[in-house]
């Protein structure tokens, strides 16, 4: 007996692994292993052999049990210091410089401007930039002989040939999702719809890509005087002046009656811009009272309801409002550009926290 005790303590001391202490559990006390064996041949003793042996058996299968345990929690001991050495982690390395991305102007105006007509309870509906000719001229009283219809320097979509079908178009401005809207939705109805717009015009002033906010109120007793107030409220908002004064010029648009181009009184004594102060005019966005074939393109009862709408470009607002000289250097991706003119990520617009740091 006490050569099987030497034998597998040191066998088991000597273990490399879990498995081959496993193999030795086996081997030892498993149930045809060598002390197991030893057990059964109890019954061939006499009594007074097996009251000496049997005690000394159990003892040694305690030994060799607790042999096995004690192996079995050095291994998982190194096992863990040895991963420990390899996975290490130093806590006091400094944090890595934040990325240098920034938050494009076109990207802050717009969420300002959706932040301000938010909070006089307009929501934000967005469509597709590629439309049906429907939706984007014929649904807003533009007929197909129109000369706005040319005038827009529409981008035609492929049709393949012998497709008679009429080409849809990139969109010319955001109209056409306010059309949708009123077909979703019905009145009342308080929607603004940011977004892309696309025309064939490329100059110091244009660009074939710009961006547009357009607004669209629609009640049943809705008047100029409504479409006054808001612009007003937006303008204070957006500029962050406390007293504007807004000029409106009778104007023409086949999807309004009357229409209205706003101007905003400005200065701009010593080469910069100031609202809301001097002698001076600036356009800054078209508006007016929504035509009635209009309202009945959007399935809306133009003898019941009424509705004031109004456009703005938001890359022209962005360069008022932030001092940006070069419209086409927008969408230059010039990094340089976007690190001077970017906003901080985190920064995002509220009425409270304020529109712009
Ligand atoms: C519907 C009904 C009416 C939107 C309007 C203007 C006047 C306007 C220009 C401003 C600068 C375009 O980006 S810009 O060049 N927009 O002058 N937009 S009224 O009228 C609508 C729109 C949708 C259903």
């Amino acid at each position: 007996m006490d050569d099987l005790r030497d034998k597998y303590i040191s066998l088991i001391s000597g273990a490399k692994d879990e498995a081959a202490l496993e193999d030795l559990r086996v081997q030892a006390v498993g149930k045809k292993g060598e002390v197991s064996l030893k057990m059964r041949e109890l019954g061939k003793m006499t009594p007074e052999e097996r009251q000496e042996a049997g005690p000394k058996l159990n003892a040694l299968k305690d030994e060799i049990n607790s042999a096995l345990a004690a192996k079995k929690a050095a291994l998982a001991d190194a096992a863990l210091d040895e991963r420990l050495k390899t996975e290490w982690l130093d806590v006091t390395l400094p944090g890595r410089p934040r990325r240098n991305g920034t938050i494009h102007p076109v990207s802050q105006v717009t969420e300002e401007v959706t932040a301000i007509f938010a909070d006089m309870g307009f929501s934000v509906a967005e469509g597709p930039q590629v439309e049906s000719d429907w939706h984007n001229f014929d649904a807003l009283n533009i007929p197909g002989h129109h000369p706005a219809r040319a005038e827009m320097d529409t981008f035609y979509m492929y049709r393949a040939e012998g497709d008679e079908r009429p080409p849809h178009v990139l969109r010319t401005h955001t109209s056409p999702v306010q059309i949708r809207s009123m077909e979703l939705q019905g009145a009342p109805l308080r929607v603004i719809c940011p977004g892309r717009v696309y025309r064939a015009d490329f100059d110091q002033t244009h660009t074939p890509m710009f961006h547009q906010v357009e607004g669209l109120a629609v009640d049943t007793d809705i008047s100029m005087a409504n479409l006054k107030w808001c612009l007003e409220e937006f303008v204070k908002a957006f500029f962050e002046v406390d007293a504007v004064e807004l000029r409106f010029r009778a104007s023409h648009f086949p999807f309004t009656e009357p229409s209205a181009e706003v101007d905003i009184r400005c200065s701009w004594e010593g080469g910069t811009l100031k609202i809301g102060e001097g002698d001076d005019w600036m356009e800054i966005l078209g508006s007016g009272m929504v035509h009635p074939k209009v309202l009945q393109a959007g399935n809306i009862d133009p003898d019941r309801w009424q509705g004031f709408a109004f456009g703005i470009g938001i890359d022209r607002l962005a360069m008022l409002k932030y001092g940006i000289p070069d419209l086409r250097a927008f969408f230059d991706s010039d990094l340089r550009w976007l690190r001077h003119y970017g906003f901080a990520s985190l920064d995002v617009p509220t009425l409270h926290g304020g529109l712009s740091r």
